[in-house]
């Protein structure tokens, strides 16, 4: 089973509009709500993809109420422990046809307790004990601790599981520091996390960020997954790295492609299966939640026509 945490839940709105106007009263033609946050998008593409999920972390409100039942709705097992910290957040994302454009807004989210932070660290525990992964997934809101994965690293580590990390900003550089066994930065977080920036030529510099993929793979992380947007990633899986180039697909929304790669790769790694093959999975069932209008939503037969379009290349 996979675990997915999300310290901050949220309902995940979408609205689709012609043409996204500032300083001007837009109509929105569709509007879609989904619980979302990005451990709770992990949990609902490892359940489409078949693979048995806890979904846990915390809701608060009647916003959370909403969360939870959708979660109820999709058949996505959770055991969030209910705050008494205000309200669940809202994220927005705002897609504009005429440019493509996805604009997000995201809220910080109600602030927690020290009892919150107990309650939920007690939840990790009892479910590391039934998973084979922890994946903690998403930004941590006010009154967290910054270092706040490290404890959770250490918990699931501590019962046998293995830790996925996909956070940013200082929550990411503290998490580093417990040696999750497989984290996700986007090629701006991993430039952050060198102390010794001139090691790091422009971002678009291949090589630089693979000195940073091997630097962090030295560090004991298995795998370093950095994502490149729609053209790819550049992996580091086991001491090997790799340039994975993903499938052209018509974009609908890349809100949640992150997610469904984490998603993904997590379950084809307790498939067994290899490590390019888990690469390959990860990088279409990513490709096939830009193709869906809402974040974390998949079609797994999309996954499957995908597959043979992801180009995978070895860096040694
Ligand atoms: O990765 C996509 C997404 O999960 C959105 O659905 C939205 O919930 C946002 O990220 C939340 O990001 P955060 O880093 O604040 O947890």
């Amino acid at each position: 089973m996979i675990t997915t945490v999300t310290m901050n839940a949220a309902i995940d709105k979408t609205y689709v509009l012609d043409a996204f106007q500032r300083s001007a009263a837009n109509r929105v033609q569709t509007m879609h709500a989904l619980a979302g946050g990005k451990g709770i998008n992990v949990a609902r593409v490892a359940h489409t993809l078949g693979f048995p999920v806890m979904a846990t972390g915390f809701i608060a409100g009647n916003n959370g109420a909403f969360i939870q039942n959708d979660l109820v709705k999709a058949g996505i097992s959770n055991d969030f422990h209910r705050s008494n910290a205000g309200e669940s957040r809202l994220c927005l994302n705002i897609i504009s046809r005429a440019d493509g454009s996805s604009t997000e807004l995201l809220e910080p989210g109600p602030t927690l307790t020290p009892e919150d932070l107990q309650q939920i660290k007690n939840k990790v525990a009892h479910w590391a004990k039934h998973s084979k992964i922890v994946a903690l997934s998403g930004s941590l809101p006010p009154g967290v601790p910054h270092d706040f994965y490290v404890e959770l690293i250490a918990i699931a580590k501590q019962h046998g599981a293995l830790a996925f990390l996909d956070t940013s900003g200082e929550a990411l550089k503290a998490g580093v520091t417990a040696v999750p066994y497989f984290m996700k930065p986007n090629e701006h977080e991993v430039k952050a996390l060198l102390e010794d920036a001139d090691e790091f030529q422009p971002l678009s510099e291949e090589p630089s960020l693979l000195a940073c993929i091997r630097k962090l793979m030295d560090q004991g992380i298995a795998c370093v997954v950095v994502t490149l947007g729609e053209s790819g990633a550049l992996a580091g899986i086991n001491g090997r790295c790799y340039r994975v180039h993903a499938p052209k697909v018509d974009v609908l929304n890349v809100v949640g492609c992150g997610d469904s790669f984490v998603a993904a790769f997590a379950v084809a790694h307790q498939r067994g299966w290899d490590d390019e093959r888990c690469l390959r999975y990860a990088t279409a069932t990513a490709s096939a939640n830009a193709m869906t209008a809402m974040a974390g939503v998949v079609d797994p037969v999309q996954v499957d026509l995908l597959l043979n379009q992801v180009v995978i290349e070895s860096r040694g």
